[in-house]
């Protein structure tokens, strides 16, 4: 655990985000691997999450709220998805963050990756403690998403970040790292689609059996475990995104959550250097992951 990986986690975000962005999915067959000059919504709500922990030194709900919604009014062309607009206006008309307000737009809440896609600072801020990693990203994530399978996603998703930079990079073992989320998750469809990994690792399946056994779509459950398999599957940082991304469906989400676990795992030293130097916002989203890094060692030094 070193700060070069909460760096890597909260660049990591922003370099598959980035990536996803421009190709679409369909780059790699294009053959260009460069970034977008933009990232999406997708980053622009991890940076607010990592705001809120900042600031709050922790999390508060109301806060966290108020800083997407802010966020979100002074960016709203970052490509967000139908449901967190409509929350953050309710947010603004005084409705409060933990009405489960995604209840009024989706009949028992949202089941969008929306509250995985921006967890990597939650991953970082609670590594040392999977009881409050699990707190901390159900409730997150409950501001705009309240279906167990959005909230179970991100706290896996949270989980993997957790894990991979409390690892040291030259032990990692795909195997072990699985068997590990397995014992975390305690929702069905995630233990299913984890146990369905152990095979596709074994056999190398294509790409297109990972795609109908994983799913690659918007909802959480078809999206955080392509994630999580694009990083066991590959062995650096920029084979993990471009592997991501290239699976297409939701390509900057799978990107995002992929490189927030590979940048955990690597360190920002191992990402590619002519993405980094392409990437909008670098010298911020680097300052947040330190400031994140001061107000952890703060809350332990308490
Ligand atoms: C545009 C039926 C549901 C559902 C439910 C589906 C950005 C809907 C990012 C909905 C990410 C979509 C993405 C997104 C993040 C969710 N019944 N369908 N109960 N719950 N869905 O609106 O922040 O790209 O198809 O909550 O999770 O890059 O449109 O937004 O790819 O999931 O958006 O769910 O989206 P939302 P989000
Ligand atoms: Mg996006
Ligand atoms: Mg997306």
């Amino acid at each position: 655990m070193n700060l070069a990986k909460f760096i890597g986690s909260l660049l990591g975000t922003a370099i598959g985000d980035s990536l996803g962005a421009q190709g679409e999915g369909i780059f790699h067959l294009q053959g260009t691997k460069e970034i977008g000059p933009r990232y999406t919504d997708d980053t622009a709500m991890m940076i607010g999450l990592a705001e809120s922990l900042i600031e709050c030194k922790g999390f508060s709900g109301e806060h966290m709220a108020n800083r997407f919604m802010e966020n979100f009014e002074r960016e709203p062309w970052r490509g967000y998805a139908w449901g967190p607009p409509r929350i953050f206006r309710m947010i603004r008309r005084g409705r409060k963050w933990n009405e489960m307000l995604d209840r009024e737009i989706y009949p028992g809440g949202s089941y969008g990756n929306g509250a995985a896609m921006r967890i990597a600072p939650v991953g970082l801020f609670c590594h040392d403690d999977p009881k409050m990693l699990r707190e901390v990203a159900y409730q997150s994530s409950q501001i705009t998403h309240s279906h167990e399978w959005a909230i179970e996603g991100a706290a896996l998703e949270a989980c993997a970040v957790a894990m991979a930079v409390n690892l040291k990079a030259e032990n990692f073992n795909k195997y072990e790292f699985l068997k590990e989320l397995m014992n975390f998750t305690r929702v069905g469809i995630y233990q299913k689609k984890l146990e369905a990994m152990k095979s596709l690792l074994d056999e190398g399946a294509p790409r297109g059996k990972v795609i109908r056994e994983l799913g690659n779509g918007v909802e959480a459950m078809n999206s955080v475990p392509a994630a999580i398999y694009s990083f066991l599957c590959n062995s650096d940082f920029e084979s993990s995104v471009i592997y991501a991304v290239s699976l297409g469906g939701d390509a900057d989400t799978i990107g995002a959550m992929t490189g927030a676990i590979a940048g955990a795992c690597y360190g920002v030293d191992e990402i590619t250097k002519r993405w980094m130097n392409r990437l909008e916002n670098r010298e911020y989203i680097k300052k947040l992951a330190e400031k994140l890094w001061e107000a952890k060692k703060g809350v332990k030094g308490k």
